[in-house]
């Protein structure tokens, strides 16, 4: 993309609303708009990270063997009726009245819709396990929504729902679930803690949520800091292999890690002293294993292989897609602006052009883009006619890993400079150098 064609309202100033660095940055950077209190308008900037994340929420559940789908927005109230949610959801359930006077809402979570397609048609052991899941927008009428995408009234989630004959298979399916998303969270460059937590107006009393630590986070967590030594790298894991992810599981939750919901004074004072840790974090998932909750309540019931016939067991399974972009900023930035993590940059690389309308360095710059996009890379070229500290302090703000600076000088030697956005170190090369690198660079990540 060049600069000069596309839509990046950049903002000068701090805009006086935002409290926190993810919110100002992205603001700032041109990434979303406000529309109302907690509704977003998502420019191209934000969409392109928003669908970068999306994408690798989409790969890693399949790879897991979970089946993709859509459900609508818009709901009829009789089947959250049914499960007694209706009444208990209170306040922060939108509700809608249609033009014939029925009652609808808006989403907030999609455990009812699922149950019903799952009771419509399936009704036999041989169908299970079955885990569906979608990526769709969420409407919750949030009392306090603030700091952005963090806490949004709107807000882009992934849901899933297990369905299996038996605890054992449920619970499972509630590991493979935490051993994907433990690889969902590292391709976007972050550490996310599972901590035992609450199970709040989903139920059930076995649920994890996924926590990035940070000041700004809203919930308050303890845990053994032993447990930010573990990272989950490139393994190789079979999804349907009940050991292995049962044994990720155990690795990754045998510490102690929880969300003030579920503290516990005493156990947390047998972890030694020296590794005691009280912080915040950002919850950008959470698992949940409740039973036959919702299948009692509403019929989804199968035939076993003694013919009798039993409610299902589910979990349901939860990312905050919008959310993620947040904590990834309040992860990754510095004071010039935010620092994109490889996985999930809106460009693969800048071009800076110095001199724009300089034949050569105009032609070098051309060159390059052109380079890239053979490449199947995506680089956002800066040609507008700007001076050179506007267009770093341009780059900086938007944060892509790497800068590629073009101009008069270098060229008369044959050499351009590549500067990594996080460590502020650059390097002289040929052009085609500097191409082959972030070619390298990139190929590693999918
Ligand atoms: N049905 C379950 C699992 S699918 C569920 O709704 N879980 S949840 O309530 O924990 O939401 C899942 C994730 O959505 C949360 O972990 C959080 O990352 C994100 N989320 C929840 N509320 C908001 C909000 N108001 N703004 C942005 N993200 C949110």
């Amino acid at each position: 993309m060049r600069l000069s064609r596309y839509f990046l309202p950049v903002l000068k100033e701090n805009p006086s609303e935002a409290q926190i660095v993810s919110h100002r940055l992205m603001l700032r950077a041109g990434m979303i708009k406000q529309a109302s209190a907690g509704i977003y308008s998502w420019l191209p900037l934000g969409f392109k990270v928003l669908r970068k994340i999306e994408n690798i929420v989409h790969e890693e559940q399949q790879r897991a063997g979970h089946i993709p789908m859509l459900m609508p927005t818009l709901q009829s109230a009789d089947l959250w009726r049914e499960s007694g949610r209706y009444d208990d959801y209170g306040e922060e359930m939108l509700r809608i009245k249609d033009r014939h006077g029925r009652d609808m809402l808006y989403g907030p979570t999609n455990e009812e819709l699922i149950t019903d397609i799952f009771r419509s048609h399936v009704g036999s052991y041989k169908d299970l396990p079955l885990t569906l899941y979608h990526i769709q927008w969420k409407f919750r009428d949030e009392i306090r929504p603030r700091f952005g995408v963090m806490r949004g009234r709107e807000f882009f989630m992934k849901d899933g729902y297990n369905f299996d004959l038996t605890k054992e298979d449920a619970l499972h399916a509630y590991n493979r679930h935490l051993v994907s998303y433990l690889r969902t969270y590292e391709r976007m460059g972050l550490q996310a803690i599972p901590m035992r937590a609450d199970g709040g107006p989903i139920g059930g009393d076995y649920t994890h949520e996924f926590l990035v630590l940070a000041e700004t986070g809203e919930s308050e967590v303890f845990y053994d800091s032993a447990v930010t030594d573990l990272t989950f790298g490139d393994r190789a894991i079979d999804y349907d292999s009940v050991d292995q992810c049962a044994a990720v599981l155990e690795e990754f939750t045998s510490k102690y890690a929880r969300t003030d919901e579920t503290h516990d004074e005493a156990l947390f004072a047998e972890v030694p002293e020296a590794r005691q840790r009280t912080a915040r974090g950002i919850e950008v998932g959470q698992i949940f294993y409740f039973g036959t909750k919702y299948s009692e309540a509403m019929g989804a019931k199968v035939q076993g292989p003694d013919g009798k016939t039993v409610p299902v067991h589910m979990g349901s399974h939860g990312i905050g897609v919008s959310r993620l972009l947040g904590a990834i900023i309040e992860a990754s930035h510095d004071d010039k602006g935010i620092i994109w993590p490889e996985g999930v940059t809106p460009f693969h690389a800048g071009i800076v052009n110095l001199k724009q309308g300089d034949e050569e360095a105009d032609a070098a710059c051309d060159a390059l883009y052109a380079s890239l996009k053979a490449l199947g890379l995506d680089p956002l070229y800066d040609d507008r006619n700007e001076r050179a500290g506007g267009k770093f302090a341009t780059m900086d703000l938007l944060g892509l890993p790497w800068r590629i600076t073009v101009g008069p000088r270098g060229l008369k030697n044959g050499v351009v400079e590549l500067t990594s956005r996080r460590t502020g170190e650059s390097e002289e090369m040929p052009p085609e150098a500097a191409v082959e690198k972030i070619a390298q660079i990139y190929a590693g990540i999918a």
